[in-house]
């Protein structure tokens, strides 16, 4: 009578090991997400900053490489750096000098879409924008397109006290604190030179 409840004991004892050997077995071999699940970049906490007539968000704490940055600044329903003007880039240069943020940051400047492996036909474009660099904004000697490897383009790399944040070309992979651009709709028959001029901060 015993040895049946023994051999019953035994019978159950494999099925439940069993059990747990399917059971850690669905554990390991289920399928998993695609990818590395990553926390969602959003606008919640970015307060943009007014300087001139434009809305920026300066990145003051994580560094990300350009592909990285411009992704960000989409998260965030903005565009990574353009300008438009070379009084624009003057007005954020001053700012940064100012409120003491300087560093260096990407900007959407890139000739990815264009011959960038050709040293002697290289040519810039925003890529926020579409829109070809046509002002001189270049550090001396920049871009230089140094180890043939310099297709994106930062600002302040070779920054002094005077003329500091100009564009120099950098390695897309190169991690930097990086600048987004709000869209800002600004109704020029409807805000005057004056009104313009008095939120331009001036030294
Ligand atoms: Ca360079």
């Amino acid at each position: 009578m015993f040895s049946k409840y023994i051999r019953l004991a035994a019978v159950v004892g494999v099925l439940i090991s069993f059990l747990e050997a399917a059971d850690l077995s669905a554990k390991v071999t289920s399928p998993s997400t695609p990818g590395t699940p990553v926390t969602a970049i959003t606008s919640a906490g970015i307060e943009p900053e007014e300087i001139g007539v434009q809305d920026y968000y300066i990145e003051r704490a994580w560094m990300r490489n350009w592909f990285d940055a411009f992704q960000t600044c989409r998260a965030r329903g903005m565009h990574l750096m353009y300008f438009t003007s070379v009084k624009e880039w003057r007005e954020l240069d001053e700012y940064l000098w100012d409120h003491n943020i300087d560093d260096v940051y990407w900007t959407s400047g890139t000739t990815l879409a264009q011959n960038y492996n050709q040293n002697n036909s290289r040519k810039f474009y925003w890529f926020s924008n579409g829109k070809p660099i046509i002002h001189n904004l270049w550090a001396h000697g920049e871009p230089n397109n140094l180890d043939g490897n310099e297709n994106c383009v930062e600002m302040g790399y070779k920054r002094q006290s005077s003329s500091a944040h100009r564009l120099n070309d950098q390695s897309c992979y190169t991690k930097r604190r990086y600048i987004c651009r709000k869209y800002k709709y600004i109704d020029t028959a409807r805000t005057s030179n004056a009104k313009i001029r008095s939120r331009i901060k001036r030294p």
